[in-house]
């Protein structure tokens, strides 16, 4: 069934089939409801939650099959329950829709990315009050999103919070806008200002000194690992989305996976030694959604194929998702009765 978003979305090759609507919710396949099989998709618009998948990978600077995420993301949803043990809240209370994919041609990046900015665009058009999750994908695709967002509300200034082992800012003329150059893609753009990034979780070998001097050239804020730990990362968080928020209207929450030790996610090509902890991305990312200025966000750059057999990494990606939404509920007081 084609929703009032196609052809900008369209449906996923994956989807979960319902015996019957009156079946009570306690398992996420059961409570993330499809607008493309909804008998009346325009209700849909008032959503807490919109999740779109962005199935590009070939825009990676490193061979990555994330583009198959996206999918495996919704067959995960079988394995997790609503409920949120460590806070006693039950995600089934938001209403969560999936938009579907935005469509991908083969070859032509630049055509994908086009249609990720004229999706995320319609969607931000479409649910004024939601909050919109894009499941990449490379990290390309943020730039794409964060430009979308910009057309639908221009007036709006936003900031990101990022959390990479990468600044993301290499020159968009050496290989073209790929994973590498999201950040600077903004900047250049001029939607998002260099002094309205915030990116926590850099750390190790795997940036260069001409890319620091570039992120301190546009005033980009950045905390290393090292830092986040010695000041306390979820105590980092808040006081980054602190002095964000004086400065902007809405904020977009950019998750690339990479910021993870390599330990916790081989499922990641450009996981590193000396990254996160699986604990301290997911007290990250839950403090983050908590601010009440945090409108999008993403989980980029987790490949699917590269995970082993039990999906750790699948599993993490699923869970930082329902984590940023328990961040969202927590926004409304905590507990069930919220
Ligand atoms: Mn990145």
């Amino acid at each position: 069934m084609k929703s009032f978003l196609y052809p900008k979305v369209i449906p996923p090759s994956f989807t979960w089939v319902r015996p019957d609507d009156s079946t009570a919710v306690t398992k996420m396949h059961e409570w993330i409801q499809p607008i493309f099989t909804a008998s009346e998709p325009e209700l849909d618009k008032d959503a807490d939650v919109v999740v779109i998948g962005i199935p590009l990978s070939r825009s990676s600077i490193s061979a990555s099959g994330a583009s198959e995420f996206p999918d495996t993301f919704r067959r995960a949803w079988k394995g997790f329950t609503t409920y949120n043990l460590d806070e006693d809240v039950d995600l089934s209370v938001l209403k969560a829709v999936d938009a579907g994919d935005v469509p991908m041609h083969v070859t032509d990046i630049q055509r994908c990315h086009d249609n990720i900015v004229e999706a995320s665009e319609l969607i931000h058009k479409e649910f004024t009050r939601s909050i919109v999750c894009a499941v990449g994908g490379d990290h390309s695709i943020t730039a794409m999103m964060v430009k979308g967002m910009h057309r639908a509300k221009p007036e709006e200034r936003i900031g990101i919070l990022q959390f990479d082992t990468h600044f993301d800012l290499r020159d968009l003329t050496d290989n073209g806008p790929s994973n590498g150059t999201p950040m600077r893609n903004l900047i250049e753009s001029g939607v998002v200002n260099g002094s309205d990034m915030y990116n926590i979780g850099l750390h190790g070998f795997f940036n260069t000194k001409d890319l620091k001097d570039y992120a301190d050239e546009q005033g980009v804020n950045y905390i290393t690992l090292g830092r986040a730990r010695k000041q306390g990362i979820a105590e980092t968080v808040r006081h980054s989305l602190q002095a964000l928020a004086e400065k902007v209207d809405t904020i977009y929450v950019t998750v690339d996976m990479d910021v993870l030790d390599i330990a916790f996610a081989p499922g990641v090509p450009a996981s590193t030694p000396g990254g996160m902890t699986t604990s301290e991305l997911l007290e990250s990312v839950q403090v983050a959604a908590m601010h009440p200025k945090v409108k999008a966000m993403d989980i980029v750059c987790l490949d699917p194929q590269k995970d082993t057999h039990v999906q750790p990494t699948v599993k993490l990606g699923t869970h930082v998702f329902l984590t940023l939404l328990t961040g969202v509920m927590l926004r409304r007081g905590s507990g069930t009765q919220n």
